[in-house]
């Protein structure tokens, strides 16, 4: 799946939910939950409908009857100051993201409330786009008075045209898929190209140039287990040069570090080259190109390679209950401020239901540290860089990870809600026209719901 994965499975697309065979039961909507998206969906989008779902409770706010209309201005017209990264960040002036993003959508978003700006309009279709047709289901599986109070906020009832499309993290690839090895005698072997590659931060902005192995950002993600005997071949099919470092390994054979002029000479267009090593420590590593690397890892030539510990009971699974985990790259240069390769609403969210425990594996690829923050809970970290902590494991609600580094954490999911989840540098997250970039978010369902039927 793309991003979330069940610990020690084989990763299915969008497959969000714990297994059949986890604790939780009833991996659908409930009747009760069917009924209430029906009543919703078939609202004829009606305020008046979505206030008698809101029973006892009253929303602190309702949408505000005819308001005038006014233009709407571009967003890239309003006083908010551009903020770029530093230029020294990359090789050209053009690669550097800046949190300025032109308006993608429409200005055309229809009337502003009174008291509001183009700002807010614009800022709401960032979450209309995150949440695309998945509103009106999601508000279904919460509490009524909660489900219409959410339905609210979006402003379902103006029947707005993300509730028929897809969320905006479905249109685009997600990398970070768990691929399965060769088996040849007792090595495990993977066979990855590295491509050229068009790739959309979103899906409403222009495909970049970029890079990816296996044709993605990011890569697949390799996971074997302590002690295996890994080969890895690449076929370059760059045009240009480039090398492949695992990262966190510790090699046996120093020439298999992957670096150009220090540990081999440059991997050639068209040729294909192998790392073999014995896969140790465990942890959550990386590969990544280190030739011409600015270039290469700001293009997207990164990924997730995880070593499982060879005792079971080390294992995130046995150690700590954890039922799904999610690998959360970030990136900061070519492609702009990304997680997993894109930026805000096209992140893929952490979806779980009260009880999992969310393990998540944060890896900066990037040229910056970010301080992810996550609302309504502190994550329990328990490793860096893949060693585990131990009696130094600690808890916090925001973790800066720094580039190269990676953080395990787990979050113990108790409450439901719908979570933000993001770095704290402020213009790495929102802009003129909303949130974008290094924006997620932790939607917690009161029981599991399987929403891969609906991203059809
Ligand atoms: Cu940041």
């Amino acid at each position: 799946m793309s991003t979330t994965d069940r610990q020690g499975s084989a990763p299915a697309s969008l497959d969000f939910l714990p297994e059949p065979d986890t604790p939780e039961t009833g991996s659908s909507l409930s009747r009760r939950g069917f009924l209430r998206v029906s009543a919703l969906a078939g609202l004829g989008a009606t305020a008046a409908t979505v206030a008698a779902c809101t029973t006892g409770t009253a929303p602190a706010w309702t949408f505000p009857p005819a308001p005038s209309i006014q233009p709407i201005p571009s967003a890239t017209s309003t006083t908010a100051p551009s903020v770029a990264p530093s230029a020294s960040a990359a090789p050209s002036a053009s690669a550097a993201p800046s949190a300025s993003v032109a308006p993608s959508a429409s200005p055309d978003l229809g009337p502003i409330p009174a008291g509001w700006t183009a700002h807010d309009m614009l800022a709401r279709e960032k979450i209309r786009r995150f949440v695309g047709k998945l509103a009106v289901p999601l508000a279904g599986v919460y509490p009524p008075a909660a489900g219409a109070k959410l339905a609210e906020i979006l402003g379902v009832a103006d029947n707005y045209p993300q509730l028929q499309e897809l969320p905006e993290w479905a249109k685009v690839p997600q990398g970070n898929q768990a691929i399965q090895p060769k088996i040849d005698g007792d090595w495990k072997v993977f066979d990855l190209t590295i491509d050229t590659i068009k790739h959309q931060i979103d899906a409403m902005t222009p495909a970049i140039d970029a890079l990816g192995y296996n044709a993605i950002w990011p890569g697949p993600a390799l996971r074997v287990t302590e002690g295996d005997k890994v080969r890895v071949n690449f076929t370059n099919k760059l045009g240009q040069t480039t090398g492949t470092h695992f990262h966190g390994v510790a090699f046996d054979d120093f020439f298999m570090d992957g670096i150009p002029f220090v540990t081999q000479l440059p991997q050639v267009p068209d040729s294909t080259e192998s790392y073999e090593f014995i896969a140790k420590p465990y942890g959550s590593m990386m590969y990544h190109s280190h030739h011409n690397a600015t270039d290469q890892v700001g293009r997207g030539l990164l990924a997730a390679f995880i070593i499982d510990p060879k005792d079971p009971r080390e294992t995130y699974k046995e150690k700590y209950g954890v039922t799904q985990e999610y690998v959360w790259i970030s990136n900061d240069s070519v492609g702009g401020f990304t997680i997993n390769g894109h930026g805000f609403p096209a992140v893929q969210p952490i979806v779980a239901a009260v009880g999992d425990r969310v393990l998540v594996r944060f890896m900066n690829e990037g040229i910056m540290m970010h301080p992810w923050h996550s609302h309504g809970y502190r994550m329990k970290v328990v490793a860096r860089d893949g060693a585990p902590l131990g009696t130094a494991a600690f808890e916090c609600d925001t973790l800066g990870v720094n580039p190269g580094e990676r953080w395990d954490a787990i979050i113990e999911v108790d409450r439901p809600g719908i979570w933000a989840f993001h770095c704290h540098i402020l213009p790495h997250v929102e802009g003129p026209d909303g949130m974008f970039g290094m924006v997620n978010a932790l939607i917690v369902t009161p029981q599991p719901v399987d929403l891969a039927p609906l991203l059809k």
